[in-house]
């Protein structure tokens, strides 16, 4: 294999994960990369997770605090939870042991806006980061870091800690490189300066990301793939769903308020968002772009076909397949996709610059059009808000997409109320469920209701729901927004005593 680490000081500091492991005391922050399930660090945090069990065994109580881009997988979200290592996780998480223990009340979670994290973590809201760990694709013989396969807050940890740590992972595509446009402008209030692009596919920053040489503690190989997990086949309910969506953008271009392009497309995680863009690339739409922050599966078959012509984001979170692509094509996809830092990727100022379609998956929406992405029952979190809110609230639309009822019927995804919210109705314009779209631009609270109880509930629950409105109607306690407030959350009460809503 052609050496990676290229710079002669970096490479005195080539170590094993395990030596690396050991440099990281109880106690500290540490900034590692990662976001949804791409270029995290592999080696190091699973080396530190045997280390802490070691200590443990030693009746050390051994724990770091993490900060990450988003998500990240089993061998470091998972590794360090499962030995009960991580004080405090930020920002969002999707790993199943990490969800157990912050349920569990064993995990301090943080679950912050995407896009707000880096200049949170300049302000010093979370303290002072110690020690940054970062995978990176190569390093350059003059010290250039080229990154991996998501950038998320890797900039921000390096320039923030006091000592880094790097993983050279050779199972990264060495195509990589040039991809990447990491802006080096970011400065606080009252200093900020208008960020300059009016197009998806600008460029305003530098491909490499800068590290003083003095700072690098380790440098460990690595040759390991990305999570890569697969999506699952389109079902029935997501394919309904992206043939609703797909009608209303029809109309909206008829109507002019849309380009027969479209405005560049945002789209979240999951399989419902991967069957919209599946959807979409065997719809009429073309020459679209996407200003999103991740790159599944669907994304880069619309690249391929020439549906998308342009895609910026931070990460990918592709299957083993779509990667095996990914590698084998990566001069073409280098033309047309560009991977910038979250601050950027997320940026309130951008996306409503451009007029990004927000569409992002839900846990439940209430009858005004509130939206909860991230709590079971009020309490339990699922993953987190991730970017939905950063896209949301700044988009020029705004969807938000579920199966109509969970848990084979048992719930309702239409709600009187719901039980947390991320997204307030202010922010929300579009719910679609298999059932149909609720389009709540220019509607008052009623009309909305109306709407999505006719619209987007299941038929088993719309009397139900039709039920507690009429009831809240006539009670005439307010008839802005009605409620019963001693039945408004009684439908997930009923869930947790009964099993059924
Ligand atoms: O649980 O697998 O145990 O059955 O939630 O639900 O239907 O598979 O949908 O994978 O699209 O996830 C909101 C979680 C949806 C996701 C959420 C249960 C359901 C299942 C998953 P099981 P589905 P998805 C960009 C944007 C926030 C972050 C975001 C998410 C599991 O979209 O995390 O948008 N969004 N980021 O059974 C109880 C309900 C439920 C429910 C679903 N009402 N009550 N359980 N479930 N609805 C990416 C980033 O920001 C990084």
């Amino acid at each position: 294999t052609v050496p990676r680490v290229l710079c002669p000081s970096l490479r005195k500091r080539i170590m094993s994960a395990k030596d690396a492991a050991a440099l990281i005391p109880s106690g500290v922050n540490v900034g590692m990369s990662g976001f949804t399930g791409a270029g995290y660090p592999k080696a190091v945090p699973q080396a530190l997770a045997e280390h802490i069990r070691e200590q443990k065994t030693q009746g050390e109580n051994y724990r770091i605090s993490v900060w990450t881009g988003a998500s990240t997988a089993p061998e470091l979200d998972g590794a360090l939870a499962e030995v009960d290592g991580i004080e405090m996780r930020l920002p969002y998480q999707s790993d199943p042991v990490c969800r157990q223990k912050i349920n569990d009340g064993k995990m301090e979670y943080i679950d912050i806006h995407l896009s707000h994290v880096a200049q949170h973590a300049w302000s010093g809201f979370f303290g002072k980061l110690d020690i940054a760990i970062i995978e990176v694709s190569g390093i350059t013989e003059d010290g250039r870091l080229i990154p991996s396969s998501s950038i998320g807050n890797n900039k921000t940890w390096i320039d923030q800690a006091d000592k880094v740590i790097l993983e050279v992972n050779y199972a990264q595509s060495a195509g990589l490189e040039g991809m990447h446009d990491v802006y080096y402008g970011t400065a606080l209030p009252p200093r900020r300066k208008p960020i300059d692009i009016t197009r998806p596919d600008e460029r305003f920053g530098e491909k490499y990301l800068m590290c003083a040489p003095e700072k690098v503690i380790a440098v460990v190989e690595t040759n390991a793939p990305d999570r890569n997990s697969r999506f699952s086949d389109p079902d029935e309910n997501s394919c309904r769903i992206a043939s609703h969506l797909l009608d209303f953008y029809t109309t909206e271009v008829e109507n002019k308020r849309l380009p027969a392009n479209l405005l560049p497309l945002q789209s979240g995680v999951g399989n419902i968002a991967n069957a919209v863009m599946a959807g979409l690339n065997e719809g009429p739409f073309n020459n679209m772009t996407a200003y999103t922050e991740v790159l599944q599966d669907g994304m880069l078959a619309m690249l391929k076909s020439g549906k998308l012509a342009k895609a910026s984001a931070t990460a990918f979170s592709l299957s083993p397949e779509a990667n095996k692509d990914l590698a084998e094509n990566i001069d073409f996809y280098r033309e047309r996709i560009i991977l910038r830092t979250q601050e950027m990727s997320n940026h309130p100022e951008i996306i409503r610059r451009l007029g990004v379609i927000a569409m992002n998956g839900m846990i439940e929406a209430d009858i005004y059009g509130n939206v909860n992405s991230t709590h079971v029952m009020g309490s339990r979190i699922m993953n987190g808000i991730g970017g939905s809110g950063d896209f949301a609230r700044n988009g020029y639309l705004s969807v938000f997409m579920t199966p109509s009822t969970a848990k084979n019927g048992a719930i309702s995804t239409i709600v009187p109320m719901v039980s947390h919210v991320d997204h307030t109705e202010h922010d929300v314009q579009v719910i679609v469920t298999e059932q149909g779209l609720a389009d709540l631009r220019g509607l008052s609270p009623r009309q909305r209701a109306l709407n999505i109880i006719e619209k987007c509930a299941h038929p088993d629950f719309r009397p139900q729901l039709r039920d507690y409105f009429e009831r809240a109607c006539a009670a005439r306690r307010g008839m802005h927004t009605p409620h019963l407030l001693g039945e408004a959350l009684s439908w997930h009460q009923r869930y947790e005593e009964t099993g059924q809503m």
